[in-house]
């Protein structure tokens, strides 16, 4: 018989989604959440064939020189921006990442956290747990409404257009958006959306959501320009990539009162997060968990599978994102 391929799992997965894997191949998997730094990861790749990838690891030329059996790398996230898609094509390694399986769960998340901001919920509990509760008054922690204000999206993709549905169709919101193309006239309409220009949609927005993917142009797409151009009484919501947004910039603008609240999954430099941030009370911080909930984790994880059985038996991957046929 001949020998198995082999697989690197790059961190901690569910242990069913490694026993599907290992009746396919020979997996390594590390024991604990810890990313591998990249030259315990080239280490570990020696021999392997295939990676199962969790977004963190950095796939760049280096890693690439160094790892000649490399073939595939396969995501479970949507985002890609850890991987350097030419120089993975140049060593014919094809990639692939988990788009779709996430969209709802995320965009469920991303105006979760739009609401606990306009509406200061987390403030509001720890307002109460600290004892800080003594009567009603009549502009206790008052926030801004979310139905029928207009809605700002930046980053028209798949979770762009979740978020838009929510907003349109439960909320009544009006919804305007800001993307380098424009939506097909047959999925604008049915949501009343409308392109905008970049710095329209800022000023307008009554609540503005980044949505967009990560990239060197992406860089500080929110700053302190930016941000002076939002209304005072708008909220900001990332649930894009940390890069997207000055973090100094958006502390200060908060601070200021130059904007009402933001809500955060994704931070500068993250899992550390700016101090000025948390000193804040008018933000809601949570740890990167837009698709976090169990059975979107296990579809993402079940999509990375189904794309290394294809890649690495020669077929076609679910979901490519170089060398496409
Ligand atoms: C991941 C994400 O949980 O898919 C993405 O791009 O941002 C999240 O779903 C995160 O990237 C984990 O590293």
């Amino acid at each position: 018989m001949a020998a198995r391929q082999k697989v690197l799992v790059a961190r901690r997965i569910f242990p069913d989604i490694v026993a599907r894997l290992s009746e396919q191949f020979e997996v390594e998997e590390p024991l604990d959440d810890t990313p591998l730094p990249q030259p315990e990861l080239i280490r570990r790749l020696a021999g392997k064939a295939g990676l199962f990838a969790t977004g963190t690891e950095l796939i760049d030329a280096t890693l690439l020189a160094a790892c000649p059996d490399l073939r595939a790398v396969c995501l479970m996230t949507v985002g890609h921006n850890n991987v350097d898609l030419a120089a993975c094509s140049a060593h014919g390694v094809r990639v692939t990442n988990a788009p779709d399986v996430l969209t709802e769960t995320t965009a469920d998340f991303g105006f979760g956290l739009m609401l606990a901001a306009a509406r200061r919920i987390t403030e509001a509990e720890h307002y109460l747990r600290a004892g800080r509760w003594g009567q009603w008054s009549i502009d206790l922690l008052a926030g801004a409404d979310v139905h029928g204000s207009t809605l700002g999206i930046l980053g028209m993709g798949r979770i762009g257009q979740a978020i838009a549905r929510r907003g349109a169709f439960g909320f009544g919101m009006q919804v305007i958006y800001h993307n380098r193309s424009r939506l097909a006239p047959e999925l604008e309409a049915p949501l009343g959306a409308q392109w905008v220009a970049k710095d329209e949609l800022l000023r307008r927005a009554d609540h503005l959501i980044l949505v967009v993917p990560y990239s060197p142009q992406a860089h500080h797409l929110i700053g302190a320009e930016e941000l002076a151009l939002m209304k005072p009484s708008a909220t900001l919501t990332n649930i894009a990539r940390g890069g997207v947004v000055d973090d100094a910039a958006l502390a200060e603008a908060l601070a200021a009162g130059r904007l009402a609240a933001a809500g955060l999954d994704v931070f500068e430099g993250e899992p550390a997060l700016n101090p000025a941030l948390l000193a804040l009370s008018n933000v809601v911080l949570t740890p990167h968990i837009a698709s976090a909930s169990l059975p979107t984790r296990r579809a993402m994880c079940n999509l990375a599978v189904d794309n290394l059985i294809a890649l690495l038996s020669g077929a076609e991957p679910l979901t490519p994102l170089n060398l496409k046929d």
